[in-house]
């Protein structure tokens, strides 16, 4: 308050206050501004790198005065918000995003083009910001791209990385890891130097009873590293709204470096302290679907978790109001366990430092969190050891401790004597060394669970948390299935397919309403409509030919079918089956005669995604498809009937080039251990099919687009365990065509067989955990399928049409719709349109 304008001069102050651009002469105005004063360059010496970092600066000029506005108007509504907690935000770019969301590209394009600029090569001036690994991260930047653009009071919170995911090279086939030093110019971030927060860490507790009689406990000692706040601006599509996404950074308390250590010569340790407390916020842990309990990593979620909620509870405290209102003003959603400790710590400020009773304060936590669980996969469940926990966090632990003695006190009123019960769900595991089990911390800290596709969200409920529905209910858990941006995944990545559909529905609508494009199946047969949709197909095709000859130097023809897999490689998302699909499909091709040959449908296999740098099974399937693909490239028994790309460090820009020139995609994990996908939904939604399993959100998909529109193969997730079974403890007996695809491998065809031991092995010989044996019929009987159903053009773009058309209930704006309805209990701040804002292009 003591910081605010005093009322007489504010009528001056408005006078004066920015006003976001609108026109293309006040755009490239705002630019030359930038080169010339904040980058210090004239016309003599403006390269594309200085021109989108002035463009940039214009466009963020523009979101922060609206951002501005939008946390006035929310401050002053005071109304509920939703704070989202995500260790990953997978933003990509952001200036082509900003530009299309205010409605303003063609302005820029025109300004940019004026000023000697082509705005495609501006805009692929920008680094990717790559805060994330993959679907999950990806999701959390759909979700603030959804909750702006529907208006909702939102932010999200999360780490500034310096280092994102890492850049992946592919050197003589292989992997190799490149730092991802992001950082040097991001436009897109504003420091907020007057906002830090200390963050403890250490130290110990003491505990005595004040002159009440009552039991207190101080956590003291330790050592404080300080958080500082950077904020993004997250514009909404068509709407002023620009909510904030808050990133911390980690720096040493005592500032550059201790200086009394400096001064008495040790200035080693003084450089290290500074430099141990950078490390929190340095680098993104690069493991997908995989926790390794690393002490950094719990010190980074504390450090995250610890300033998120110092910022949330001192806004809260600023409105006076009753600490039970808190959950009607608050609502937090953890996305995924990794922000658990969210919940210790507010109980801890309730208790420890606003003085509430136990119960009150577990009221009001309970309330104000919800839990989403993005897996099933053992290895992904997060479990930290008791030890560790007790050095670094002594505090939060005996709060655990506490939290679970509660809790199991009332499972035990619930179950009298189930003993068993006890063990199963209590969240310290009693091994050695003990264990906090972060997932039942969050189940039991929150009021709603939920998983992220309905397959994920029923085996949540009967499998790893069964217990737990039977001691809370069934209504504390619910599904939320998956979406995406139709802004981005459409709009953005394929602008000529947003065109033509919205020529034909009335305008950019659907990108508000997706259900809109149920409006095309009247074209599905429409022969003028089909052309159009056809020649779009292959434009994009030919674009990513482009890219491809670019970055491997392989020439594809871009009339062969494009079968595309893109996501992190994993054993349990089969890119194997894939490759050894592939091969099989080389093996056929080898022993046809040329006539035969004539008939098949030409084929450009496409892979993309990084392996953790620890998961060796997962390099060794990009070794393999890389070996694969320099042997069938060059055969000319082959030519333009097989080729195998593999492209080099897959991220957010590359999927807006690669999604949208895809005939087939692969979504292909082993039933049940996909919890939902959203690449899927990518393809689907720009016009491509997919071949995959009964998993995650292809369930759901089918259901939607109709299953003639898709092709579904293997086993299903109820069976799963019991061929697991068998492979163990019965005969594993190998499929014939597989056995053929190994013989070949073996032969050294594709190099060293060696290295391909430990993969071929882990089906013939170790159980086949993943099931590809048991799936590779029907795969490559489907795969058959698809080379027939793609001869039959008309029928194809007829599907592909159809399938579009009902891809409504995908978008990310119905996931935020269900959250905020079901769990969150908020509503949006309508906005009235300002002049010359949020228009459509
Ligand atoms: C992923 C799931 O694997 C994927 O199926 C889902 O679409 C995505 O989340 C978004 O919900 N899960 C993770 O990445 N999970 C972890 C713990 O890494």
């Amino acid at each position: 308050v003591e910081a605010s304008i005093p009322e007489p001069q504010r009528d001056a102050w408005k006078k004066f206050q920015a006003k976001p651009f609108v026109s293309k002469d006040d755009f490239e105005k705002e630019v030359v501004r930038h080169v010339e004063t904040t980058l210090a360059r004239s016309m003599f010496n403006c390269d594309e790198t200085a021109a989108y970092a002035a463009a940039s600066l214009a466009f963020r000029d523009r979101l922060i005065t609206e951002w501005n506005r939008t946390q006035q108007r929310q401050t002053f509504a005071d109304t509920k918000r939703v704070y989202y907690l995500s260790l990953e935000f997978l933003m990509g770019r952001a200036l082509d995003n900003a530009m299309l969301n205010v409605g303003l590209k063609n302005v820029a394009k025109e300004g940019l083009s004026e000023l000697g600029f082509r705005i495609e090569d501006i805009i692929n001036q920008e680094h990717d910001a790559a805060l994330g690994n993959g679907g999950l991260g990806r999701l959390a930047a759909c979700f603030l791209d959804s909750m702006a653009s529907l208006n909702f009071p939102a932010w999200g919170y999360g780490l500034r990385y310096k280092y994102g995911i890492f850049k992946q090279e592919i050197v003589d086939g292989y992997q190799v890891e490149v730092p991802d030093y992001w950082l040097d110019f991001n436009p897109w971030e504003f420091p907020r130097h007057d906002i830090v927060v200390d963050v403890q860490f250490y130290g110990g507790v003491r505990k005595y009873q004040d002159e009440d009689g009552k039991n207190v406990a101080v956590w003291e000692g330790g050592e404080i590293v300080k958080a500082t706040a950077y904020d993004v601006p997250i514009p909404g599509f068509n709407t002023p709204t620009t909510n904030n996404m808050r990133l911390w950074s980690s720096k040493a308390a005592s500032g550059e470096f201790d200086f009394q250590k400096f001064n008495s010569g040790d200035y080693e340790s003084s450089v290290a302290d500074q430099q141990r407390a950078e490390t929190i916020s340095a680098v993104l842990y690069p493991n997908d679907n995989l926790d390794r309990g690393k002490e950094l990593r719990l010190k980074q979620q504390y450090f995250w978790v610890a300033a998120s909620l110092y910022d949330i509870v001192r806004r809260f405290k600023k409105s006076k109001r009753a600490w039970s209102e808190f959950p009607d003003q608050i609502a937090i959603q953890l996305n995924d366990t990794h922000p658990t400790l969210a919940i210790v710590e507010l109980q801890r400020i309730l208790i420890d430092m606003e003085g509430l009773d136990w119960d009150e304060a577990w009221t009001i936590v309970t309330n104000t969190f919800g839990y989403t669980n993005h897996t099933v996969l053992p290895e992904a469940l997060e479990k930290w050891s008791v030890p560790l926990f007790q050095n670094l966090l002594p505090r939060h632990l005996q709060i655990i401790y506490d939290i679970n003695m509660f809790f199991l006190q009332s499972v035990e009123r619930k179950f009298p004597g189930d003993r068993d019960m006890l063990g199963r769900v209590s969240i310290i595991e009693e091994s050695q060394p003990k264990m906090v089990r972060m997932a039942y911390l969050a189940i039991v800290g929150s009021h709603k669970v939920n998983g992220v596709a309905e397959l994920h969200s029923d085996l949540i409920k009967t499998t790893i948390f069964r217990d737990f529905v039977k001691i809370f209910g069934p209504d504390k858990f619910t599904n939320v299935t998956n979406g995406i941006t139709p802004r981005r995944w459409l709009h953005q990545a394929n602008p000529r397919l947003s065109e033509l559909i919205a020529s034909k529905t009335g305008g950019l609508g659907f990108l508000k309403d997706l259900n809109i494009l149920n409006e095309l199946e009247k074209f599905a047969d429409d022969k003028e409509f089909k052309k159009e949709w056809a020649e779009i197909k292959y434009a994009n095709k030919v674009r990513l030919a482009k890219y491809i000859k670019s970055s491997t130097g392989v020439t594809v023809n871009p009339s062969s079918l494009f079968d595309i897999q893109v996501k992190r490689i994993h054993e349990y998302k089969r890119q194997q089956l894939n490759i050894f699909g592939v091969i099989h499909r080389y093996l056929t091709i080898k022993a046809m005669t040329p006539n035969e040959r004539k008939k098949l449908t030409p084929r450009v296999s496409i892979f993309g995604g990084k392996a953790a740098p620890g998961y060796w099974m997962a390099k060794t399937i990009i070794h393999l498809i890389n070996n694969v693909g320099a042997v069938i490239n060059k055969d000319p028994d082959v030519g333009d009937l097989l080729k195998v790309i593999f492209l080099e460090d897959y991220n957010v820009s590359k999927a807006e080039i690669i999604t949208p020139a895809s005939d087939i995609s692969e979504h292909i994990s082993t039933a049940g251990t996909e919890a939902s996908g959203t690449s899927n939904m990518k393809f689907v939604l720009n016009g491509g099919l997919i071949i995959g399993t009964c998993d995650g959100a292809n369930i759901e998909i089918t259901r939607e687009i109709g299953e003639n529109n898709i092709f579904l193969f293997g086993n299903l997730a109820e069976d799963v365990e019991d061929l697991r079974h068998t492979h163990n403890y019965g005969s594993h007996t190998m499929d014939t065509d597989l056995v053929k695809v190994f013989d070949l491998i073996k032969s050294n065809a594709f190099g060293d067989a060696g290295a391909f031991g430990a993969l071929t092995g882990s089906i013939e010989d170790h159980g086949d955990y993943y099931l590809v044996s048991d799936d590779f019929h029907s795969y490559i009987e489907t795969q058959a399928l698809v080379d027939e159903a793609y001869k039959d053009q008309e029928e194809w773009i007829t599907k592909t049409i159809l399938s579009v058309a009902r891809m409504g209930f995908f978008s990310s704006d119905r996931c935020i719709n269900e959250y905020a309805e079901m769990i969150w209990n908020v509503e949006p701040l309508p906005v009235e349109k300002e002049n010359g804002l949020g228009k459509e292009e």
